[in-house]
């Protein structure tokens, strides 16, 4: 029986399970390599930890890792019910918010590392958070396609810590009653826009008229697994201020509040890391507050041990692979 110690907590809706231990040993050096050894070595810890039934389509975890630098105090890996996240905004404000129940960071500013890069977080005294994202840039402007069912529609294409397509001219009602629909139409532009050129686009965003007070945007946000977005989508926002930036719909330093499909809120600004090129810092704040602290016990003799939908070769894979690391946060100062 192997024992998996994590920390739930929930951002804007948006669901975040942190491994503080029992999780894989992934070795040392950059967290791009590590992620890699993760994905092709322990894939099958990934599906045991938020596929069912001990999670659910929409949870996302973030493994704990020593950091490279020391002046971060941990390094993290995002990923869901199919795969790995570059960056996670609103897992980031979740792993915050877990690390200070935990008691292992206080108030102040916090470098934590990602596969993508390094970024920066500040908890504040009130439990908010404000995460300093990885650069971001929009990387082709107004990509039209033809969306089986639905037509022609247009968008940008943007990096933030993931591949997002964000869209206005959909047509569709962002309201949780139509959420189904939403899916669908989301998941047939993805189709669309990687078959136009565009195959790392996994982020899809449809854009519209907020109902939250103070919120400038409203947006329904599907993810890489099929799973929408509870939160207003930490990168997606930061995609989204990345074609504001550069289309000249938004000045640095502005504030901009982004509406989940939820209600839920971030409230995002950005600064010009390199103008002429279209680059900006990111900064996107909210609340997460954690919701359980739990063992999962992974009992090799049960047929789901692994999560419903784990892969057949994952299943072989060997003992060793999986020999937990109980010392892996040790780093994190207490
Ligand atoms: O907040 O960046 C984010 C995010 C990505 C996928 C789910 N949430």
């Amino acid at each position: 029986m192997k024992r998996v110690q994590v920390i739930d907590s929930h951002t804007g809706g948006e669901p975040t399970r942190v491994v503080i231990a029992g999780g894989p040993d992934l070795g040392t050096g950059p967290l791009a390599g590590r992620v890699q050894r993760f994905r092709e070595r322990h894939d099958r810890f990934r599906s045991a930890v938020v596929n069912e039934p001990r999670g659910s389509d929409v949870l996302v975890g973030a493994l704990l890792c020593p950091p490279v630098d020391s002046s971060c105090a941990a390094g993290v890996i995002f990923f869901n019910n199919v795969g790995y996240l570059g960056m996670c905004g609103h897992g980031t404000i979740g792993l915050v918010a877990t690390l200070a129940h935990w008691g292992r960071i206080a108030p102040g500013e916090h470098r934590l590392e990602t596969p993508v890069g390094t970024v920066t977080a500040t908890l504040h005294a009130d439990g908010t958070v404000a995460v300093e994202n990885v650069p971001s840039h929009r990387q082709a402007k107004a990509a039209t396609l033809e969306v089986s069912g639905l037509g022609r529609v247009t968008g940008d294409v943007a990096w933030a810590g993931n591949w997002f397509y964000p869209v206005e001219n959909h047509g569709q009602e962002l309201a949780l009653s139509n959420v189904e629909r939403l899916t669908d139409i989301a998941w047939r532009i993805r189709q669309a826009v990687n078959a136009q050129g565009f195959p790392d686009v996994d982020h899809v965003e449809l854009f519209g008229p907020p109902t939250a007070p103070g919120a400038r945007s409203k947006s329904f946000v599907l993810c890489p697994g099929k799973a929408y977005d509870r939160s207003p989508c930490g990168t997606g926002t930061s995609a989204k201020l990345a074609c504001l930036a550069a289309d000249g719909k938004l000045a640095e330093g502005e504030s901009w509040v982004q509406e989940s499909i939820l209600g839920s809120t971030f409230t995002a600004h950005f600064r010009w890391v390199d103008r002429a090129r279209g680059v900006i810092q990111p900064t996107i704040a909210g609340t997460a507050f954690v919701n359980a602290e739990a063992t999962l016990l992974l009992d090799d003799r049960d047929p789901f041990c692994w999560g419903i939908g784990a892969r057949e070769s994952d299943l072989r894979e060997t003992r060793e692979a999986d020999d937990a690391t109980p010392s892996q946060v040790g780093h994190l100062r207490s």
